[in-house]
């Protein structure tokens, strides 16, 4: 987030907090002086550095995601936090669409094929249509419903796992994961992350997908048992997937490296100029709120 970097650095004094074996040595001296923390979904305020902020007010964060602060320890202090949610739908979902074409279609594998010069020996092997395919939907919110949109536009049938129906939708609903990922030709997770779904796609879901099924991920990499989806994926129980989050980011499970029908990207969903401009302008938007009058612009809901 350097733009969000540059503006608080020079408009707000903003000071960056060390990481490693300086931060403690760095709170303990300073830790008092901080009001506000601007982060990012990646890195967050987590419990240990909340506590080196004793007079943390507001954790102003850069992502719609913000699984990475200590929301518990955010509540019972009252600290504030806010995020940019609405912003980048459109590219997360834009980016899960062309996941799942990839996975179906076989386009990063039949690039490599291409660039290698297999063309020459033969004709790329026949992959499987998208169109009108059964997705299932994990997690409708504001970036589910935007790939459900999309997902309309290629005449997929569309069911999806919630905790609870969402009002007002015509997509099927279904209760339990196991039986979605059963009836679904491809899973896409966009569920949030934290501590209520971490592995919530766990081995089972993933045997219920099956050998002919597909998972996409852009929700977060904690939202799956990354262990069981290497394992399916390797052992051929899972048809593929393409994922843009990781468990243990920026490290990705070596097996994946080897797999032609597993598609990995730098969680980079949100990563256009556009969308990342108006991610920044929301963050400095709720922070330049919080100093006027103590409120934000998009505080997370409690
Ligand atoms: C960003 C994200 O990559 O919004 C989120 O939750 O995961 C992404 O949009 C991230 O927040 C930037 O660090």
């Amino acid at each position: 987030m350097p733009m969000v970097q540059n503006a608080i650095v020079a408009d707000h004094n903003a000071v960056r907090v060390p990481d490693g074996s300086d931060r403690q040595a760095f709170l303990s001296d300073h830790g008092s002086k901080f009001t506000i923390a601007v982060t990012s979904g990646k890195i967050g305020v987590d419990s240990a550095l909340m506590a080196g902020l004793p007079n943390l007010r507001a954790v102003v964060n850069f992502g719609v995601g913000y699984d990475t602060t200590d929301v518990a320890q955010a509540q019972a202090r009252g600290i504030l936090i806010s995020n940019t949610p609405d912003v980048l739908n459109d590219c997360v979902a834009d980016t899960a669409l062309a996941l799942l074409l990839d996975v179906f279609r076989r386009t990063s594998e039949a690039d490599r094929f291409v660039r290698r010069g297999a063309w020459k020996a033969g004709n790329f092997p026949l992959a499987s249509k998208l169109s009108g395919k059964r997705v299932g939907i994990v997690g409708l919110g504001r970036i589910g419903t935007a790939i459900a949109q999309r997902l309309e536009g290629f005449n997929c049938v569309i069911s999806y796992h919630n905790r609870k129906p969402v009002a007002g939708v015509d997509y099927r609903y279904v209760g339990s994961l196991t039986e979605l990922a059963a009836g679904s030709d491809a899973l896409i997770v966009a569920a949030a992350g934290g501590a209520d779904s971490v592995k919530l796609i766990s081995a089972e879901v993933l045997a219920a997908l099956g050998p002919q099924g597909y998972l996409v991920n852009i929700a977060r990499g904690t939202v799956i048992d990354e262990t069981a989806l290497v394992a399916a994926l390797v052992s051929g129980a899972l048809g593929g997937a393409g994922l843009d989050v990781f468990a243990d980011e920026p490290n990705v499970p070596e097996s994946l490296l080897a797999l032609d029908n597993v598609v990995l990207l730098p969680h980079l969903a949100s990563g256009t100029v556009e969308t990342r401009q108006a991610m920044a302008e929301l963050t400095l938007a709720n922070l330049d709120q919080f100093l006027t009058d103590g409120t934000l612009c998009t505080p997370v809901a409690r």
